[in-house]
């Protein structure tokens, strides 16, 4: 696992349905590669921490209402606020595990009625992942898991839809992992991918942008 000093970084991206094990995951996934030495970060999206975060934070709270489409637009908004520290950090050698990315953007605002089409094009220009994991579960055995907070979407009516959105953004390229195995299980496969996926990085696969 030496990286060489030219090597960039790997953009990896974990999507799912809210309960889908996707944080816990990806806390667990950087702690594996820290630990075998690996420059790796974890992100997630949205990022509270900004001015735009903070606006989303108070939505998803539903201690501000917003128009479908202005919300939409302040999570692309709060990526695009990242995307050059995002292209610094991969060119620089560093490896990001993001939890949540444009496909949630376009997933949960689609599910909601708005246009797909409409809901890519802000997101034309960032960073295009060098790999999605999709955990998979479905929206009944999610809700199962408990857990569900007071946040605008938890609710399973609604994340029946975000799983249609899902299922409509999907290709070929996605490593989709049954989020209903153990934790263990699911870890091991998570690794496997994602240093299959980083070898290819620090080899020299080029870095685009969406949509590819
Ligand atoms: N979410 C997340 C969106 O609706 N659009 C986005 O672009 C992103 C990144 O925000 F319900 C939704 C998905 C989820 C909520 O996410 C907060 P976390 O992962 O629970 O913080």
């Amino acid at each position: 696992n030496k990286e060489s000093s030219n090597s960039r970084g790997a953009l990896i991206v974990l999507e799912g349905l809210d309960r889908c094990g996707k944080t816990s995951q990806s806390g667990r996934l950087y702690k594996y590669l820290d630990e075998q030495g690996h420059s790796v970060e974890s992100w997630r999206f949205p990022d509270r921490n900004t001015g735009v975060g903070q606006m989303i934070s108070s939505y998803l709270a539903n201690k501000s209402q917003l128009d479908d489409h202005a919300i939409h637009l302040l999570f692309s908004a709060n990526r695009w606020e990242k995307r050059s520290l995002m292209e610094e950090k991969l060119k620089s050698g560093t490896t990001l595990i993001v939890d949540r990315y444009s496909y949630s953007g376009v997933a949960f605002s689609s599910a909601k009625g708005l246009d797909i089409e409409w809901c890519k094009a802000p997101e034309i220009g960032l960073l295009a992942p060098d790999l999605v994991v999709y955990l998979d579960i479905s929206p009944e055995k999610a809700a199962e898991r408990g857990g569900y907070g007071d946040e605008r979407y938890e609710q399973l009516e609604f994340q029946k839809k975000v799983a249609g959105s899902y299922l409509s953004l999907r290709d070929s390229s996605w490593k989709v992992i049954d989020a209903t195995l153990s934790i263990e299980d699911v870890e091991k496969k998570l690794r496997e991918v994602v240093l299959d996926r980083m070898m290819t990085c620090h080899k020299g696969k080029p870095m685009s942008q969406l949509w590819p």
